[in-house]
């Protein structure tokens, strides 16, 4: 008896690790290594199904962290505030537009992006705090960090149409419109994107030097 109890569960261990495959991916420009480049895959056999999650994106230090976030259509967001003065969330990008006025702490009611697209977030007190997030319409995707590189897990085989987007990239919607075909088997599949950056003025601000002394007030300065 015992011995086909562990049949079964080798066979089910098996058929697990065949169902949950891996696509790895890295993004490049020309001096290497891209951060902060979205990687995402669409099943070619139709659209997957969205179970609704829930994601952090938080303030801290007066900034936006994580600096780029991917998730799918459907998601909640929470948008605490760490530091000890208030912040004006907002967005006046197409697929979200909101505000959370001026608030500390946990108060600033969640919201749900219900529609696919880039969203980038500022803050109306302090200009360099912007953030960007990529709402998709598939589960499956993941961010590169400082070697450009990401790992999408959890993939169930098959193919799929595999893209990049960076909020700074070039050529954003040829990008979109020609798709890498990847089939995703057991075997790790491995994609790679080059890219090129448009100036970091367009999608990134330095947070000034003084930025802790001059700001520290309830006031938000
Ligand atoms: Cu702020």
């Amino acid at each position: 008896m015992w011995h086909k109890v562990l049949a079964g569960l080798l066979a089910s261990g098996l058929a697990f690790a065949a169902e949950a495959a891996e696509l790895r991916g890295v993004v490049r420009d020309n001096d290497g290594g891209v951060r902060d480049a979205v990687i995402h895959a669409t099943p070619l056999a139709g659209a997957p199904a969205l179970d609704p999650i829930r994601a952090v994106i938080d303030q801290v230090e007066k900034l936006y962290t994580p600096f780029v976030s991917a998730f799918a259509v459907g998601t909640t967001v929470n948008f605490p505030n760490n530091d000890n003065i208030k912040h004006h969330l907002y967005s006046v990008s197409k697929a979200k537009r909101f505000e959370r006025p001026l608030y500390t702490g946990q108060k600033a009611a969640p919201v749900l992006f219900d529609k696919a697209g880039e969203v980038t977030l500022g803050c109306n007190i302090h200009d360099w705090m912007i953030a960007h997030i990529l709402v998709l319409n598939t589960p499956y995707a993941a961010i590169t960090d400082g070697d450009g590189r990401a790992v999408i897990a959890g993939l169930p085989p098959g193919d799929y149409a595999v893209r990049v987007w960076h909020p700074g990239m070039k050529g954003k919607s040829k990008a979109r419109k020609n798709p890498r075909k990847v089939t995703v088997s057991a075997a790790p599949s491995e994609v790679e994107f080059k890219i090129r950056l448009r100036p970091k003025i367009k999608w990134w601000r330095a947070k000034p030097t003084n930025a802790d002394r001059e700001y520290n007030s309830e006031a938000g300065g």
